[in-house]
């Protein structure tokens, strides 16, 4: 994966370079930057003393010394005032910076900590949106693989919003599935789910008993319509394999494989093996990440991931997560892995 969330200690990754929150000084300081020098020995402090400082929003390089790192990129980042000071614009510039020196210096394997978001006061979940605006906009022209290090979980923020959503329809599917007489788990995944895809159906049912569009009342026929044509699905899935299948859709979607790649969060490498070897038997989070960067529909979803073997479940926390987004129409990885990371799931990608 290109770029990943990460929970654990920046000082013992062995990358080509780990990211410092350090200060215009750059000799040293408390949190990451303490952990980073305490690690690294005297001549880290030594090698920093020759630079003279950096300015907020840059980013120089030293060498790694006792780190399992090959270098440390110091970056200064911001202290938050409020948000009106140019914060924002000089964090984005941290990264920025740092992603460039990563470049410059030929570095394929960084790992950023969480800038300014300690002793420096940015509000986590900003300084998360923009460092992984950032690191993902620069993954879109670079190859490189980036982690952002996550120290504590409790830390970890997103929008209050957007977890209570997804509680509320994790939930509604979880308890949908149990309630249902006679129903299985498998069909209860088949059932429309968003608020969107299930008026469509309910749309079909209406115009077919000559009923007014907005009508809620709830109609069996609608779970047996989408019944039937699953089953249709399934016998025409076996005839393509999934990459088959894929290539297809990329060309019916008029998208670039890097495009498709670059979106799904997946590298250039795996793609290839993809493309070239039409039995490649993908895992699923491969196949979701796919279907998320082609922004295929959950029914869309549901065949692609067929074609593979796997099927989406009520059961499973991920799954319903993932199916949140899909039926949502929400088609940004990075934003899906932040959810994934946040309710401690396994994130989406290769
Ligand atoms: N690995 C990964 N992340 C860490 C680690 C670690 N070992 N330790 C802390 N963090 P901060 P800032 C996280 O305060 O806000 C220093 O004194 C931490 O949970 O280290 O940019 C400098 O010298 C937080 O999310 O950096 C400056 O004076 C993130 O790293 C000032 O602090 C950044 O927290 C910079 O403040």
């Amino acid at each position: 994966m290109p770029f990943q969330i990460i929970l654990g200690d920046i000082t013992t990754l062995k990358v080509d370079a780990i990211v410092n929150a350090a200060n215009n000084s750059l000799l040293g300081g408390g949190g990451v930057d303490g952990a980073i020098h305490k690690a690294a020995g005297s001549k880290l402090l030594e090698e920093c003393r020759t630079l003279k400082g950096c300015a907020t929003g840059d980013a120089k390089i030293t060498k790694g010394y006792k780190l399992p790192a090959r270098y440390v990129i110091h970056t200064v980042g911001p202290i938050w005032e409020g948000g009106h000071k140019k914060e924002e614009e000089l964090l984005r510039s941290a990264y920025r910076r740092s992603l460039e020196v990563a470049k410059e210096h030929k570095l394929e394997t960084v790992a950023f900590s969480l800038i300014s978001s300690g002793a420096y006061g940015y509000p986590k979940d900003q300084a998360l949106e923009v460092a992984v605006s950032e690191i993902t906009s620069f993954l879109e022209e670079h190859e490189m693989t980036v982690f952002l290090v996550i120290f504590d979980r409790a830390s970890f923020h997103i929008s209050k919003t957007m977890v209570k959503q997804i509680n509320d329809y994790v939930k509604k599917k979880y308890l949908a599935a149990e309630e249902v007489p006679g129903d299985s788990i498998e069909n209860a995944s088949n059932r429309p789910t968003s608020i969107k895809e299930g008026h469509r159906y309910r749309n079909l049912e209406a115009e077919r008993r000559g009923m007014r569009e907005d009508d809620k009342t709830p109609h069996p026929r609608e779970f047996i319509i989408e019944e039937s044509r699953s089953l249709e699905d399934f016998l025409n899935d076996q005839e393509d394999t999934f990459s088959v299948h894929l290539l297809q859709l990329i060309d019916e979607k008029g998208k670039s494989d890097v495009e498709v790649y670059k979106r799904a969060n997946i590298d250039r490498k795996l793609f290839s093996k993809i493309r070239s070897n039409p039995n490649y038997q993908p895992s699923k989070a491969t196949v979701l990440a796919l279907a998320i960067s082609l922004k295929l529909s959950l029914r869309e979803t549901r065949r692609l991931l067929r074609r593979a073997g796997y099927a989406l479940s009520p059961a499973s926390r991920s799954d319903l997560i993932i199916e949140f987004f899909l039926s949502n129409e929400i088609y940004d990885i990075h934003k899906i892995n932040e959810a994934l990371f946040y309710f401690k799931e396994s994130l989406l990608g290769a």
